[in-house]
């Protein structure tokens, strides 16, 4: 059985690490690193990784007859004990070079762009949406990636279409959109509103393949769906605790200060792995108690 350091560290996410394994084969490490107001917070979130690579098996299982995707094994010899259960064996790609979101409710950067210029991503949208609004029909909102601690810029079809040709835009374009609505449509049926997801794709040949993690709370925008209402932020399903206390008297800490957010207390650490737990049993309908690692 290998372990971690015999494969060489090839890059390191807010929350996640990339490994080669070999000329194919890469490993992609989940760990249970939460980010907030765009920090990494020094606290853990016991069993994140293993909760969020779940439900890209999940999806990636769900979605598989929509288009080919780079999932090899999440249970594998070659998957090194410290990380099994949070790691997927994944087939090396050509990565594409836009983050392809979908949206079918507008917030974020979203909401921002709309009310200074009534479209998002050049795409013209009715007048009158207000946060949270539920759109008319999902939208492909791309954007290019940013440099780490940045946000990614939101950008047109037409400038996807000049990195990467019209066809292939296209495709990556109707393909979002299609695994956007299907995974809301399914989350929707067991309580959890997918406001949002953020998808990559890459080449394998000429082939369109699916590469990322898929449907997770760190890719998508969870709320739930009872008490739903636009006009206001939603709460977050996994992490509104962890905003609420944060901007609370109780953290001492202000998010515009430019300080670092101070450690969590472990009763807001376990109740957001629980709410990581049920969004991963809801959606999924299996209990995380049977997940591997
Ligand atoms: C690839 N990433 C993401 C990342 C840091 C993950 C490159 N199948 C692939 C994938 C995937 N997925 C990638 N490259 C080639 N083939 C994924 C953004 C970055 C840590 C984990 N970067």
């Amino acid at each position: 059985m290998p372990t971690l350091s015999d494969y060489r560290h090839l890059s390191t996410g807010k929350v996640r690490e990339l490994y080669e394994v070999d000329d194919e084969l890469l490993l992609m490490v989940a760990t249970d690193r939460i980010s907030a107001y765009d920090y990494v917070l020094p606290s853990p979130i016991p069993d994140k990784g293993r909760v969020l690579t779940a439900t890209s098996v999940f999806f990636f299982d769900l979605l598989g007859d929509v288009v080919p995707n780079h999932l090899v094994a999440y249970d594998d010899p070659r998957i090194p004990d410290e990380v099994r259960g949070r790691a997927l064996l994944v087939r090396r790609l050509e990565m594409l070079p836009v983050e392809c979101v979908a949206r079918g409710y507008l917030t974020g950067s979203g909401l921002t762009d709309y009310q200074a210029t009534g479209e998002v991503c050049g795409i013209p949208l009715p007048g009158g949406l207000i946060e949270a609004s539920m759109l008319p029909e999902p939208i492909f909102t791309p954007a290019t990636k940013a440099a780490i601690g940045e946000h990614d810029d939101n950008i047109s079809f037409e400038r996807v279409v000049d990195l990467i040709g019209r066809p292939l835009a296209e495709q990556i374009r109707d393909l979002t959109v299609t695994l956007y609505e299907r995974a809301a449509a399914h989350a929707l049926t067991r309580g959890v509103l997918v406001a949002d997801t953020k998808l990559e794709f890459g080449l394998l040949g000429d082939q369109v393949v699916l590469g990322d993690e898929l449907v997770t709370p760190d890719s998508s925008r969870f709320w739930p769906t009872f008490g739903y209402r636009p006009g206001q932020v939603q709460p977050s399903f996994d992490k509104q605790y962890v905003r609420d206390w944060l901007t609370s008297d109780a953290s001492g800490w202000d998010r515009h200060s430019g300080q670092e957010p101070p450690a969590l207390p472990d009763n807001v650490i376990g109740a957001t792995r629980n709410r990581y737990i049920e969004a991963y049993e809801l959606i999924s309908g299996r209990r995380f108690s049977d997940w591997i690692g």
